[in-house]
C-alpha cells in the first residue's frame, strides 16, 4: 500500500514537473511578445499563433530601426549630395587628385611596349645580325615592318637605307647594328615635328582642344587624362561634353574631371553637340578659365552626316576664335584602318595633332610612322594604358630607344 501510494505521488510529481517545464518553455517563447498585463503563464496552447505572430514583428522592427539609422550616417560621413546643374556641372568629389608628373613619361612607361619591342625592334636586330644578309633575310626584314604597320611606302624606304648603310658598314657588330636601326627609325618618325600639345589661346581667351575620332578609340580617355596633365601643369581646366548621345557620355567625362576639380559643360542627351561645344568655350572664357578641352561623340568617317556635324562643331567653336588644337585619337591596334579614318577626319577638321592611343600591348607601333606619313601632322601624345596617368607625350627617341633597347 506504501509503494501504492510512493508510486502515485511520484508519477504526480513527474507529471508537475514535465508540465511546469512546458509552461515555463512556453513562457519564455511569449514572455518578449505578451504585453505585461497578458497571463502570461496561463495561456493556452489552444492559442500559440498569437505568439507566433506577435514574435516576428519585433524582430522586424528592430532591422527596421537599424536599416533606418546606416543612411544618416553615412550621409553625415561623406559628401554631400551632388545638385545636378543642368549646365555647368560643379566638381562635387571632395578630394583632388594629384596626377603625375608628365616629364619622362614615355620613359617610366616604356615596358608597356614590350609587344612592340619584341615584334619590330628585337625582330629586326635578329635578322639584322644574321651573318649572310641575303634576299630572303631582306625579305623578313620588310615582313617585319609591314606586320608592325609601318606601311608599304616607309617599309621600302626603310629597307633602301639599312641595305645601303649595311653595305657600307661591312662588318657589323650588334651595338652598330642598334645604332643603324635607331638613326634609321628616327629618321622616319621625324624629329623636328613641333610635338607640343598648343593650349596658349589667345590674351582673354582660354586655349581650346577639341578631341575627335571614331568610336571607342579612347577620346574620353585621353581628354580626361589631358585634363590631368594640365592641371598638375598648373592650368585650370573646363570640359566640354559634346558627345550628346548617350547621357553616359557625359557622365563619364565629368567623373574625370570631378577627379581634379575641373567643371564639365554638358546638355541633355540627345542635345546640340555645337551649343554644348560652344557654351564650354562661354563659360571658360567667363571664369577665366586656362583650357577648354572638348570630347566630341564618336563618329564613323564614313557617316557623312555624322562626319558633317563635326564640322559643324568645329565651325560654332571657332566664332569665339581659332582653336588651338584639333586631336585626332586613333586605336593603334586598329592597324592600316586608322590611316583611311585619318585622311577623312582631317578633310573634315583639319588635324593639328594625332594621339596614338592602346599602344600598350600591341605588335603594332610603327602605327605611329605610317600615320604621321599619311596625315603629315606628327603624333603628339601616346596612351600606354588604362590608368589615369597613362598618356605620355611622344618622344621619338625616347620610343625608339624603347623598341630598341639601349
Ligand atoms: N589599354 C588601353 N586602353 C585604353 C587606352 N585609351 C583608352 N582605353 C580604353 O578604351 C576604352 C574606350 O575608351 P573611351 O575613352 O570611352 O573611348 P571613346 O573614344 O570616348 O568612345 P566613344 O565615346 O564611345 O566613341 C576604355 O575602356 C578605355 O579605358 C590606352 O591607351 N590603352
Ligand atoms: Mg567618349
Amino acid at each position: 500500500m506504501e509503494i501504492v501510494i510512493l508510486a502515485v505521488v511520484i508519477a504526480l510529481v513527474a507529471v508537475g514537473a514535465i508540465s511546469g517545464l512546458v509552461v515555463s518553455s512556453r513562457k519564455k517563447k511569449q514572455l518578449p511578445t505578451a504585453p505585461p498585463s497578458a497571463p502570461t503563464i496561463t495561456a493556452p496552447p489552444a492559442e500559440p499563433q498569437v505568439g507566433e505572430d506577435a514574435a516576428p514583428p519585433r524582430d522586424e522592427s528592430r532591422r527596421t530601426i537599424e536599416e533606418v539609422d546606416l543612411p544618416p550616417a553615412d550621409e553625415a560621413v561623406g559628401a554631400p549630395a551632388a545638385v545636378e546643374d543642368p549646365v555647368v556641372a560643379e566638381p562635387v568629389a571632395p578630394r583632388i587628385e594629384i596626377p603625375e608628373p608628365t616629364e619622362g613619361r614615355l620613359v617610366r612607361l616604356r615596358a608597356r611596349l614590350a609587344r612592340s619591342q619584341n615584334s619590330l625592334g628585337k625582330g629586326l636586330l635578329t635578322l639584322l645580325s644574321r651573318d649572310n644578309l641575303d634576299e630572303e633575310t631582306w625579305e623578313e626584314i620588310e615582313d617585319t615592318l609591314l606586320t608592325a604597320d609601318v606601311g608599304v611606302a616607309p617599309t621600302q624606304e626603310l629597307v633602301e637605307r639599312l641595305r645601303e648603310r649595311v653595305r657600307v658598314l661591312g662588318t657589323r657588330t650588334p651595338q652598330d647594328l642598334r645604332t643603324l636601326l635607331r638613326e634609321e627609325l628616327l629618321n622616319l618618325l621625324g624629329t623636328d615635328f613641333d610635338r607640343a600639345v598648343r593650349t596658349e589661346g589667345g590674351l582673354e581667351t582660354p586655349g581650346v582642344v577639341m578631341v575627335v575620332g571614331v568610336n571607342g578609340t579612347g577620346k574620353t580617355t585621353t581628354t580626361g587624362k589631358l585634363a590631368r596633365v594640365l592641371v598638375a601643369d598648373g592650368r585650370s581646366v573646363v570640359l566640354g561634353a559634346a558627345d550628346t548621345f548617350r547621357a553616359a557620355a557625359a557622365d563619364q567625362l565629368q567623373t574625370w574631371g570631378e577627379r581634379v576639380g575641373a567643371r564639365t559643360v554638358r546638355g541633355p542627351e540627345g542635345g546640340d553637340p555645337a551649343s554644348i561645344a560652344y557654351d564650354a568655350v562661354k563659360e571658360g572664357i567667363k571664369e577665366g578659365a586656362d583650357v577648354v578641352l572638348i570630347d566630341t561623340a564618336g563618329r564613323l568617317h564614313t557617316k557623312t552626316g555624322l562626319m558633317d556635324e563635326l564640322g559643324k562643331v568645329k565651325r560654332v567653336v571657332e566664332k569665339h576664335g581659332p582653336l588651338d588644337e584639333v586631336l585626332l585619337v586613333l586605336d593603334a591596334t586598329t592597324g592600316q584602318n586608322g590611316l583611311v579614318q585619318a585622311r577623312v577626319f582631317a578633310e573634315v577638321v583639319d588635324i593639328t595633332g594625332i594621339v596614338l592611343t592602346k599602344l600598350d600591348g600591341t605588335a603594332k607601333g610603327g602605327i605611329v610612322i605610317a600615320v604621321q606619313r599619311e596625315l603629315g601632322v606628327p603624333v603628339k601624345l601616346v596612351g600606354l594604358g588604362e590608368g589615369s596617368d597613362d598618356l605620355a607625350p611622344f618622344e621619338p627617341e625616347a620610343f625608339v630607344d624603347a623598341l630598341v633597347g639601349d
